[in-house]
């Protein structure tokens, strides 16, 4: 018997980014407004998510170096929302719980804006680094606040190359129960960048959705194939096997694949070669994933050169706050950057 699809978790889909300059509260607040009712939001709640990235927006011009917004739909386990990102890279904060609590403080605005967000959204978090930069995530839904949180909560971020509209990094997850429950997930860079890449990058995202497989060697053959037409990509997969509580890992080509847990850091290797023209026999490797684990596969568009020390008090936070600040930290501007990671919650 094959694997029960219970369905699609989360994936990239069409980020849009913001950069802070002059005009962005009005861009962000049309941009955000225009998600908001496409996912079909009522009335009183596009105004929330209106007002919710007019302080992001604020808050950045008035508070942040190299600022900008990320704002994107959400649909998960058939639930739609729109989520929420502001990212800059500093001065950061040194005091997060003062910065919510006190708006009236040396802080200035930025306190006020922080608390206001948190009262608007239906899930909100906030990661700063002093003197590094801050992400503020932000999420709204259909139906208001989502029930109980999920054992292992996942999430991810793309951002395109300067000058590209289309990104060519992807990621995708699905939950599987076969007969144990289980979490897919898949993370793609279409080689070069630009509409090709990101046309390899849905393709691969398709078949990684259609592919009846659980073993991640499978599901891989299965994205080859299906990009023997396109430019190629690397690519992983990734099966955390909830029950036994490890992950099997296989990928070909340049994605990092790691998992943090406390100070420690363990890297699971790629074979070399190129999804959709050159697949070697692709190797598995298992680790064990205890809860306070995380999962972290990006592309090369990230830096690797990083610790989980470097990162303090990121790992219990949201997913996708966790993708953002790591994509806000690593990121290098001269490629496409693509993150999914997935957090097993401390027990
Ligand atoms: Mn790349």
């Amino acid at each position: 018997m094959g694997p029960v699809n219970t369905g699609l978790v989360a994936e990239a889909g069409d980020v849009h980014w913001l950069r802070a300059d002059i005009a962005l509260a009005a861009a962000a607040r049309r941009q955000a407004g225009q998600l908001a009712r496409a996912v079909g939001l009522p009335d009183e709640r596009v105004s929330r998510v209106e007002l919710c990235v007019t302080e992001m927006a604020t808050n950045l011009l008035k508070h942040a170096h190299d600022g900008s917004l990320a704002l994107r739909v959400v649909r998960t386990r058939g639930r739609a929302g729109v989520e929420c990102l502001s990212l800059d890279n500093g001065p950061g904060i040194d005091d997060v719980q003062r910065a919510l609590r006190d708006g009236t403080s040396a802080y200035g605005s930025l306190g006020i804006g922080m608390g206001a967000i948190e009262r608007l959204a239906d899930v909100s978090g906030i990661h700063s680094l002093p003197g590094r930069g801050t992400v503020v995530c932000a999420r709204f839904w259909t139906d208001g606040p989502p029930p109980e949180p999920e054992p292992v909560a996942t999430g991810g971020l793309t951002r395109p190359i300067t000058g590209e509209q289309l990104c060519g990094d992807t990621w995708a997850v699905r939950a599987l129960d076969c007969p144990s429950p289980a979490l897919l997930l898949l993370m793609c860079d279409g080689l070069g960048h630009g509409p090709l890449a990101a046309r390899a990058a849905d393709q691969a995202r398709a078949a990684f959705r259609a592919s009846r497989h659980i073993n991640p060697e499978a599901v891989l053959r299965d994205v080859h194939e299906a990009l023997r037409k396109s430019r190629g990509a690397a690519a992983a997969i990734a099966l955390i096997d909830l029950a036994d509580q490890r992950v099997h890992l296989s990928g070909v080509g340049n994605i990092t694949a790691l998992l943090a847990h406390g100070d420690r850091r363990n890297g699971l290797l790629s074979t070399p070669g190129i999804a959709g023209a050159h697949l070697p026999r692709a190797r598995t490797h298992t680790m064990p994933f205890p809860p306070g684990t995380a999962l972290i596969m990006h592309s090369d568009g990230l830096s690797d050169r990083w610790k989980p020390h470097d990162f303090p008090g990121l790992f219990t936070q949201d997913a996708s706050l966790v993708a953002g600040q790591l994509l806000n930290q690593t990121a290098v501007r001269r490629d496409d950057a693509g993150i999914v990671v997935a957090l097993h919650r401390p027990s």
